[in-house]
């Protein structure tokens, strides 16, 4: 069997989606995801122009040699682009390998773990009254795990608040959108925010939080003591991750679970944090981490120190990527979590699936492969849209923070 095409799709159903499709001589196909939020054309291109023609005539079969081949091959290693170029050639790879066995893809992993996969849901609003209803209208559709985020008294906009009363979604400018920060008012205000969701959903509920990178180590050592007594499943991205050491620090003074990885694109992003046991999840995901081939590798050492996966889901993943989560999830020894934000009923159908929801847990397929295909006739209809995430500025002066 030879691979005799590589094809690049790019469409905006609501949103902006990179896909590759692999076509073989013998008529199976395979896609795999290939979005990076903000920065799509530059993996459509390193995969059209510079992937795709080295992918021509080899064995479909051969993924673990092809993985090698597009890594150690370009010279250039790691980072977002490549990784997620490499990532999408895997999960199209993986999903031929399982369409060509007549097997879903989780049998090929190792075959079934659990009976569903966890999912945490998303509950935003602009204040604490909002947020509080939104988690009791998740708790109440049957989900087990709920992010709470919240609008913040005195500052404008804010991360993971929706500010067009629809479904939030982070890319949302032609140009980067201008969100204002102030720590010091975060660092008040998330306790409060807490303290009334506890108490509104009672015990068994697990509750998450995402800090997106925003905190010094040391506040953000502040904020986990003081989300100690409201015993949250973790706090997300305290603070960045670029010097892992920081971590240690959080860790010397809070129990608060952490997770971090949405960012991260390879196994030595992840290596000090997890060897060190500074973190409690790794939320690394199969399109931004190459593929399963590697998130694989990168879950198996997370297993020698606890750490377990709580993949990153956000609407920015395409549905083939959740797909392929989904296989991931139901095979992985060491599963935490994984995250949901659902897709737009257009972007749904723009890639027919046989993964479902139904409260709180998430279902693979069971048709051969990852079970994820692309309906490329109405994907035209809806063509590439520029689009940023926004940038944060400090509000007492201007100066540039981490959104
Ligand atoms: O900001 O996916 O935990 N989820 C997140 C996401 C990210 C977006 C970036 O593209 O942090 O909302
Ligand atoms: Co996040």
């Amino acid at each position: 069997m030879k691979i005799t095409a590589a094809r690049v799709i790019v469409c905006c159903p609501g949103r902006n989606f990179v896909t590759l499709k692999i076509e073989t001589d013998e008529g199976v196909t395979g896609v795999g995801d290939a979005t990076l939020n903000g920065r799509e054309l530059a993996v459509a291109s390193y995969l059209q122009d510079h992937v795709a023609p080295c992918l021509i005539g080899r064995d479909p079969q051969q993924l673990e040699d092809i993985w090698h081949y597009l890594y150690k091959g370009a010279y250039w290693r790691r980072g977002p682009v490549t990784m997620t170029a490499i990532a999408a050639v895997d999960t199209a790879l993986w999903d031929i390998k399982a369409k060509i066995a007549g097997q879903p893809l989780y049998q090929l992993l190792g075959g079934r773990s659990r009976s569903a996969v966890m999912v945490y849901g998303h509950a935003t609003g602009a204040d604490i009254a909002q947020t509080v209803d939104e988690v009791l209208r998740h708790q109440e559709e049957g989900y087990r795990a709920i992010r709470a985020q919240s609008g913040v008294p005195g500052l404008d906009k804010v991360y993971g608040v929706s500010t067009t009363g629809r479904m939030y979604e982070p890319a949302d400018g032609s140009v980067p959108a201008e969100h204002d920060w102030d720590s010091a008012k975060y660092l008040r205000h998330t306790p409060e925010l807490f303290e009334a969701v506890r108490l509104a959903v009672g015990e068994e509920t697990h509750l998450l939080h995402d800090v997106h990178h925003r905190l010094t180590p040391l506040e953000a050592a502040q904020l986990g003591k003081s989300l100690e007594p409201y015993r949250l499943f973790w706090i997300e991205d305290p603070t960045e991750a670029e010097n892992q050491q920081a971590f240690a620090l959080i860790r010397q003074h809070t129990t608060t679970p952490i997770a971090v990885g949405e960012v991260f694109n390879s196994i030595w992003d992840c290596k000090q944090l997890i060897e060190s046991q500074l973190i409690d999840y790794i939320r690394t995901t199969v399109t931004h981490a190459g593929g399963i081939t590697h998130l694989r590798r990168i879950a198996d050492l997370a297993a020698l120190y606890q750490v377990r996966t709580g993949s990153h889901g956000a609407t920015d993943l395409s549905p083939i990527c959740m797909g392929a989560a989904l296989h991931f999830d139901t095979w992985v020894p060491n599963f935490g979590i994984q995250e949901y934000m659902p897709h737009s009923e257009l972007m749904l159908s723009v890639f027919p699936h046989d993964w479902r929801y139904e409260r709180g847990m998430l279902y693979c397929g069971e048709s051969p492969g990852h079970g994820v295909d692309i309906d490329e006739k109405l994907a035209a209809r809806y063509p590439y849209q520029r689009a940023y995430l926004p940038v944060n500025r400090l509000q007492r002066d201007g100066s540039l923070h981490s959104w």
